[in-house]
C-alpha cells in the first residue's frame, strides 16, 4: 500500500502552436518541471509509478456528448489555421493536433488513478495530467480544459465501484465551473471550490461562482462556492476555509472517496492566481483531508503556471500522501478580513443544508457583549490578559521544526510490566532507556510515584522523549500506570522544555492539573517567570495547555484553557475543528504532547482523529500519553494514525447539543482576540450581488 503517480510524457505533446497571451501559460514544460521536483527530491521513486492509458469513447461519454468527442477527434487532422479558427469558439482554449491524444491520456490517468486506490492496490495518489479538465463541460472545452477529468473520475467511480458519496474539493484558484454544472442536482457528489472572484471581476466571471449558487433541486447544499474577492490570500486564510467550510461539511457528508482538482495556481508566485500561500501549506492541506473517506485520496492536476511554485507544490502534496510529516506553516496565522467575510457569505448561504453550520455560525462577540444566560463565566479582565492580544509569536530558529524528517517513524514506549502489543508493520517497540542517574533525577522531582517498575518505566520514555527531541523518532506513544500519568506529563513537559522544543503544546484529556511548578525545571535557566502574572511569563508562553475535561468551560489565560469533552460527534466535531485546531496552528508548537489522563472519556475513534490531527501543527513531533486503563487497543489504534494511517470513521453524525455550543462559543469569544484563527465571523457581508 502506498502512494501512485499517474503519468505518461506524450502529455507533454500538446501546446500552444501560435501567438496568444492569455493561453501561452499552459505550457509543456509544467509537466516536466513537476516531476523533475518529484525525482529531485527522491519523491517519484517511492511511488508505485503507473503508465497512463487512453480512456475509451465510452468513458469519455460519462459526461460529455458523443458530438463534441467526435469533435475533439477531427482536431487531429486539421491544420493550424482550422485549428486556431475552432479554438476561437471557446473561452480561452488552444486545440493542437496532439490535443485529442493527450486529453484522452489525462482522462485515463485519472481514471486509472481511482480504480488503483478503489482495489486498494495503493492508499492515495495523483494524475500529473495535461490539459486540465475542471472548466470543461459536456459539450464544451473551457479555459485550458479539453475533458473533464475529475467529473469522469466522479461517474466513474459511482458507476464502476457504487460509491454513493464522493467529494471534490478544488483547490484550483479558478472556479471549476465545469465540474458544478455536471454535478448541479446530485447530491451524491459535494463539489467544493474556493476561487479568485474579486465580486465577479475575475475570469470566468460567473455570478454562479459566488457563495450562494449552492446547487439545483435534490443538489442543493452539495455545490459550496468560496468566492476570494481580494488577492493575496495566505496560509491562515486558506486553513481558516477548510476548518470552518470544507472539513464540518466534509465530516457531515462522510465520503467514500475525496478527489481533489488540484490546481497550484492557488500558490504564491503564480501570475493567474496571485495569491500568497506557501508550498508548505499544500501539504497541510492534503494532511487535513487525509482524515476523511478512510484516507482514500485521487488528485488530479488542474492549473499551475508558475513553475517552481508549481514543482515545490506538487513536491509537498506528494510527500504528505506518502505520509512524511508536514513542514511548518510559516507567517502570522492571522486570517485577513475580506477572507473572514468570504467565509462566512458560505457559511451563511450553506447554513440551511448543514447541521454542522448552523453550529458552527457563532458571532465574535465584543469584549464587551455578555455572555447569553448570564452564566457566572465573567470576560477575562483587561489587566489579566497582559498584552497578549499584541505579542507575536516569534518564530523558532533553532526549533524542531528545522530538522530533517526523522529515520524512524513511530515508537512505542510500553511501560506497563508484562503488557504486550502487536504492533502495525513499520512501527518500533522503544527497548532502549534512559541513564539511571538521569532517570533518578526526575523521578526525585516526584518522588512518592516513581518506584522500582514505575522507574524502569520512567527511563523507557525519556528515553522515546530523547529519540524525539533528538531528531531520531517522529513520534511516540508511552504508555503508563494510572497511578504515574499525572507525574509523567510532568517530567515530560519539563523535558521539552529543557531541551530544545521552543514551544510545546499540550492537549490534556481527562482529569489533568496543568503543572504548576513549570518554572523549576531542574536545570535552574532559561524559564524563569519573567512578570509576577504566571500566565504572562515567557514560560507561560512556552506552553498552550488545553484541558479537555469535566464540565465547564474556563479560560486561565490565553495559554491555559479548559474546555468540556463534547458527548455528540458533532459536538466532538466541532471542539476539533473549531477550537484545537485554530488554537493549535495559531501557537505553532514545535512539539506537541497528547495526554489521556483518568477518566478522559474519549472513544478510541476519536482519540486516534485527535491525534491524526495535531501532527499537523507540529511536523508530526508528537507524543502522545496513555495510561493503561485505557487499553491497549487503543495505545494500537493511536500507533497507527501517528504512523500516518487514516483514523476510523466515528460513527453517525450527530447534531452538537446546546451546551456543548454554548461553552464552544464562550470559549471561542474570549480566545478570539488572541488567536486569530478562532474567527470565523466578520461584519455582515450583506446577500450576494450581481456581477458588476
Ligand atoms: C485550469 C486553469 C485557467 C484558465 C484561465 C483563463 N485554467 N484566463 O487553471
Ligand atoms: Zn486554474
Amino acid at each position: 500500500m502506498g502512494t501512485a503517480l499517474v503519468y505518461h510524457e506524450d502529455m507533454t505533446a500538446t501546446r500552444l502552436l501560435w501567438d496568444d497571451p492569455e493561453c501561452e501559460i499552459e505550457c509543456p514544460e509544467r509537466l516536466t518541471a513537476a516531476l523533475d521536483g518529484l525525482r529531485q527530491r527522491g519523491l517519484e521513486q517511492r511511488c508505485l509509478c503507473l503508465s497512463a492509458c487512453e480512456a475509451s469513447e465510452e468513458e469519455l461519454g460519462l459526461v460529455h456528448s458523443p458530438e463534441y468527442v467526435a469533435l475533439v477527434r477531427r482536431t487531429q487532422t486539421l491544420d493550424k489555421e482550422e485549428l486556431q479558427a475552432l479554438s476561437k469558439q471557446y473561452d480561452a482554449v488552444y486545440f493542437h493536433p496532439n490535443t485529442f491524444h493527450c486529453a484522452q491520456l489525462a482522462v485515463g490517468a485519472a481514471l486509472q488513478l481511482v480504480d488503483a486506490v478503489l482495489t486498494g492496490a495503493v492508499h492515495n495518489g495523483l494524475a500529473l495530467v495535461r490539459p486540465p479538465g475542471h472548466h470543461s463541460q459536456k459539450a464544451a472545452a473551457n479555459g485550458f480544459c479539453v475533458f473533464n477529468n475529475v467529473a469522469i473520475a466522479a461517474k466513474h467511480a459511482k458507476q464502476k465501484y457504487g460509491l454513493q458519496r464522493i467529494l471534490i474539493v478544488d483547490w484550483d484558484i479558478h472556479h471549476g465551473q465545469g465540474i458544478q454544472y455536471i454535478f448541479d442536482d446530485d447530491p451524491s457528489v459535494l463539489y467544493f471550490s474556493w476561487h479568485r472572484y474579486e465580486h465577479g471581476r475575475f475570469w470566468p466571471f460567473l455570478q454562479e461562482s459566488d457563495a450562494c449558487a449552492v446547487g439545483q433541486g435534490q443538489g442543493q447544499g452539495f455545490t459550496v462556492n468560496l468566492p476570494w474577492n481580494q488577492v493575496g490570500m495566505g496560509n491562515a486564510d486558506y486553513l481558516a476555509a477548510f476548518l470552518h467550510v470544507l472539513l464540518p461539511l466534509a465530516f457531515e457528508f462522510d465520503p467514500e472517496l475525496v478527489l481533489v482538482s488540484a490546481g497550484f495556481d492557488s500558490a504564491i508566485g503564480d501570475p493567474e492566481g496571485q495569491m500568497q500561500a506557501t508550498p508548505e501549506c499544500f501539504a497541510h492541506l492534503t494532511q487535513l483531508l487525509q482524515v476523511l473517506a478512510g484516507g482514500r485520496i485521487c488528485a488530479v492536476l488542474e492549473g499551475g503556471y508558475n513553475l517552481e511554485s508549481l514543482a515545490q507544490s506538487v513536491c509537498m502534496m506528494v510527500q504528505t500522501l506518502l505520509g512524511d510529516p508536514t513542514p511548518p506553516l510559516l507567517g502570522l496565522m492571522v486570517p485577513c478580513q475580506s477572507a473572514l467575510e468570504s467565509i462566512q457569505s458560505v457559511q451563511t448561504a450553506q447554513a440551511p443544508h448543514w447541521t454542522s453550520l448552523q453550529q458552527n455560525v457563532t458571532p465574535v462577540m465584543s469584549p464587551s457583549t455578555h455572555f447569553p444566560e448570564g452564566r457566572s463565566l465573567p470576560l477575562l479582565a483587561e489587566s489579566s490578559m497582559c498584552q497578549v492580544a499584541e505579542d507575536a509569536l516569534s518564530p523558532l530558529p533553532d526549533g524542531l521544526c528545522l530538522r530533517p524528517i526523522p529515520p524512524i517513524c513511530t515508537a512505542v514506549a510500553l511501560t506497563v510490566p508484562g503488557a504486550a502489543l502487536a504492533l502495525p508493520p513499520g512501527v518500533l517497540h522503544q527497548e532502549g532507556s534512559a541513564l539511571k542517574e538521569e532517570t533518578e533525577a526526575w523521578a526525585r522531582l516526584h518522588k512518592s510515584l516513581f518506584q522500582d517498575e514505575g522507574l524502569a518505566a520512567l527511563g523507557k520514555i525519556l528515553c522515546l522523549l530523547d529519540g524525539i527531541l533528538d531528531g531520531q523518532v517522529r513520534s511516540g506513544i508511552a504508555v503508563t500506570t494510572a497511578l504515574a500519568t499525572a507525574a509523567t506529563l510532568d517530567v515530560v513537559i519539563q523535558r521539552c522544555l529543557s531541551h530544545g522544543a521552543q514551544r510545546l503544546l499540550c492537549v490534556a484529556l481527562g482529569q489533568l492539573d496543568r503543572p504548576l511548578d513549570l518554572a523549576d525545571d531542574g536545570s535552574g535557566k532559561g524559564l524563569m517567570h519573567m512578570c509576577t502574572c504566571p500566565w504572562c511569563s515567557l514560560l507561560g508562553r512556552r506552553i498552550l495547555w488545553l484541558n479537555i475535561r469535566g464540565k465547564e468551560a474556563t479560560i486561565g489565560s490565553m495559554f491555559h484553557i479548559s474546555t468540556p469533552l463534547p458527548q455528540t460527534t458533532g459536538g466532538f466535531l466541532s471542539c476539533i475543528l473549531g477550537l484545537v485546531l485554530p488554537l493549535a496552528y495559531g501557537f505553532q508548537p514545535d512539539m506537541v504532547v497528547m495526554a489521556l489522563g483518568p477518566a478522559h472519556g474519549l472513544q478510541n475513534a476519536q482519540a486516534a482523529l485527535l491525534a491524526a490531527m495535531l501532527r499537523g501543527p507540529a511536523g508530526g513531533r508528537i507524543l502522545a500519553v496513555v495510561e493503561e486503563e485505557s487499553i491497549l487497543e487503543l495505545a494500537r489504534t493511536l500507533a497507527q494514525v501517528l504512523h500516518g494511517e487514516a483514523p476510523p470513521s466515528l460513527g453517525p453524525f450527530l447534531m452538537a447539543s446546546p451546551e456543548e455550543i454554548q461553552a464552544l462559543m464562550f470559549l471561542k469569544a474570549q480566545l478570539a482576540p488572541r488567536w486569530k484563527l478562532l474567527q470565523v465571523a466578520a461584519p455582515s457581508p450583506g446577500p450576494c450581488s450581481p456581477v458588476a
